[in-house]
């Protein structure tokens, strides 16, 4: 079981309870698909993706960001047990979806930048070590179901 300090509790929960999701959702998740374009094959759906602009400007790019950010949300309601709140959703992008568990880390890292962006000087490398181990216990319990 993973193990939190105080201040890594307080640090996620303060970072999730303060960011503008209609924000920051869409833009780690158009930054995912602009910088790893090879995460575009799973959202043949989405319609335009030619270029960046198009991407930014893409309201299904955006509303997905939305609804990632909102399933992070309950990994931070869910932060002792986050292996068991992601038991479905990991099969989901297994079996379902077929996204090379590999993808997870990236956007989790286009995520890290936003935050940073948005942070500015807050985003020290105590908050910043809090937030990316929170992602990679969210990454690791989303590889879980793979096999
Ligand atoms: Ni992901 C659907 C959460 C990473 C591709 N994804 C979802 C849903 C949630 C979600 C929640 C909606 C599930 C439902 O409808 O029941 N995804 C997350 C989280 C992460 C993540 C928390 C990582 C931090 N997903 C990724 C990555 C990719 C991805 C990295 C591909 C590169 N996800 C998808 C696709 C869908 C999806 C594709 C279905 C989208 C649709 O609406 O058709």
């Amino acid at each position: 079981m993973v193990v939190w300090t105080e201040f890594e509790r307080s640090t996620i929960q303060n970072i999730f309870s303060n960011m503008d999701k209609d924000v920051v959702g869409p833009q780690a998740l158009a930054r995912c698909l602009i910088v790893y374009p090879w995460t575009q094959r799973y959202f043949g759906n989405f319609g335009n993706l030619y270029n960046a602009a198009a991407i930014l400007g893409n309201p299904m790019v955006a509303a997905h960001g939305k609804t990632v950010l909102g399933g992070l949300e309950r990994a931070v309601k869910n932060m002792d047990d986050i292996k068991a709140t992601y038991a479905e959703l990991s099969v989901l992008h297994s079996e379902k979806l077929h996204v090379d568990p590999d993808n997870f880390r990236l956007l989790a890292d286009c995520l890290t930048i936003v935050v940073a962006g948005q942070l500015g000087a807050g985003f020290t490398p105590d908050v910043q070590a809090a937030f990316q181990k929170f992602l990679a216990v969210a990454v690791s319990a989303l590889g879980r179901q793979y096999h």
